[in-house]
């Protein structure tokens, strides 16, 4: 069996793993089982970009290897192409998506210039397994230098219905050249039977099976792959003592109050606003709750060199404020806005000592969150999960409770509901849904992707 090739746009750490979250985890071990490499952006702009020098870095049988980009590279492959017009597009937003001919070009330079750098890397037998949006087009790319070898396609956000996808100027160039795959895969069913209707629709596609499609000549494995996070690992870090300190600081603060918890880099595809405005409506609609429930809110920014993402951290900014100065009193703040980071055993603290998780997406591939919040909770008194429909997360955790974030009042009712949940009844939303992440963890993931990418 040949070497493992992953390609993803940010690539590691190697080593401490569990700062980085679940999926670093997941390929480093499936990395580590048969050896390979880890190929993509080193993070860093330099004059050469991709043309420069490949920075290897090598811990055993696992390498590093990644290449700068330049400027250009950098405007309109990364902030252009994959974070102006493929994100908001693949979340729904037209409105925000921005068509622009350099971005287009700028993708597809970098998308060649990663395969040439990548092609000298592959051997006979390797496989090659590629994460996400950013490298819609990299395999058409390294099929066109002549390589071979099995090519797998994992898509880590949403892929919409063939009406919105349509609105992407050249969709179907996108779309031909991600059949240079051999095996793609979606985070829900939802998204995966979006591709294929895509493919009977627009490409005169037809399926051949349960999980195969033809189309553009290619006959390919397209799939729903549910990603997973490292549960049991998670769910020890509330007993950490950096776990422990943070929902000690929480109770002490609470004393018998109960707080609802949400944690999101910062971005439109989050639906925070909408979140902002139920728990604002729960207070309206049931003010016994008025000094009794708050909400913190965990948010990180990200990508604040785009207008979209400044403009969503000044909304949130001003309705934290807003909603505060009408409810809040002397002792008692409804929203705690937090617009930075926490280590992740800090996190799992936080989400320890929070009644509910409100997780309330417009649009997300999986949602992490809400299963690290269900990871984290003690088995003999756990809270609630109140997750959008929108989430993949819900397709398998349906014994939470699930919302249209977009209905406020059913948001703030279904709110008011978990704050009454009997404990019995909580546990059994909670055991059913824990024994499903542990099963169905970030491990098992990887390695049901590379069973069929390895055919
Ligand atoms: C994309 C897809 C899909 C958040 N705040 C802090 C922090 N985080 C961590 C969370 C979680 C991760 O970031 C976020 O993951 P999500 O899945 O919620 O969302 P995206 O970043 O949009 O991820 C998504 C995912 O890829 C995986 O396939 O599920 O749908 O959009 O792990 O805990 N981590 C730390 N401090 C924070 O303040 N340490």
């Amino acid at each position: 069996m040949g070497k493992l090739i992953v390609v993803s746009n940010r690539v590691g750490p190697l080593k401490d793993t569990g700062k980085a979250g679940g999926l670093a985890v997941a390929l480093v071990d499936v990395l580590r089982e048969r050896g390979g490499v880890w190929f993509g952006w080193s993070g860093q702009v330099s004059e050469e970009g991709t043309f420069g020098e490949m920075k290897r870095q090598k811990s055993r049988n696992v390498e590093l290897a990644t290449v700068d980009m330049n400027k250009a590279d950098y405007e309109e492959f990364y902030a252009g192409y994959a974070n102006r017009t493929l994100w908001p597009i693949l979340h729904y937003r037209l409105d925000l998506a921005e068509f622009d001919r350099p971005y287009e070009q700028g993708y597809r330079r970098v998308n060649e210039r990663f395969a040439t750098r990548l092609k000298p890397l592959i051997e006979p037998g390797d496989v090659v397994w590629v994460h996400d949006y950013h490298f819609f087009t990299l395999a058409g790319q390294l099929r066109a230098m002549g390589v071979e070898c099995r090519i797998g396609f994992f898509l880590h956000i949403p892929f919409p219905s063939p009406d919105i996808i349509t609105a992407l100027p050249r969709h179907t160039a996108l779309v031909r050249s991600m059949l240079a795959y051999d095996v793609i895969g979606f985070q829900s069913n939802r998204d995966r039977n979006h591709f294929i209707e895509y493919l009977i629709q627009e490409a005169g596609g037809e399926r051949v099976g349960e999980d195969r499609v033809r189309a553009f000549g290619r006959e390919v494995v397209v799939k729903a792959f549910p990603i997973g996070i490292d549960a049991e690992g998670f769910s020890q870090f509330p007993k950490s003592p950096e776990g422990r300190r943070q929902s000690q600081r929480i109770k002490a603060i609470l004393g018998d109050r109960a707080q609802i918890v949400g944690v999101d880099r910062v971005d439109y595809s989050k639906g925070i606003p909408h979140r902002f405005r139920a728990f604002e409506r729960l207070l309206e609609d049931y003010p016994e709750n008025r000094g009794r429930v708050s909400l913190l809110q965990v948010a990180p920014p990200s990508r604040s060199e785009l207008d979209a993402y400044v403009d969503i951290q000044r909304e949130l900014e001003h309705l934290a404020g807003q909603i505060n100065g009408r409810f809040a009193d002397v002792d008692w703040t409804p929203i705690r806005f937090i617009m930075r980071g926490f280590p992740r055993k800090a996190l799992a603290g936080l989400y320890r000592s929070s009644r509910i998780a409100l997780v309330t997406p417009l649009r997300d591939g999986m949602n992490l969150v809400a299963k690290e919040y269900v990871a984290a909770q003690d088995p003999e008194d756990p809270g609630v999960l109140v997750l959008s429909r929108f989430a993949g997360a819900a397709e398998e955790l349906n014994e939470s409770v699930i919302v249209n974030p977009y209905d406020t009042e059913e948001v703030a009712g279904s709110l008011q509901m978990a704050l009454q949940m009997p404990l019995d009844e909580r546990k059994s939303r909670y055991e059913a849904m824990f024994n499903k992440i542990v099963t169905n963890d970030a491990k098992r993931w990887a390695e049901s992707f590379l069973s069929y990418l390895s055919g």
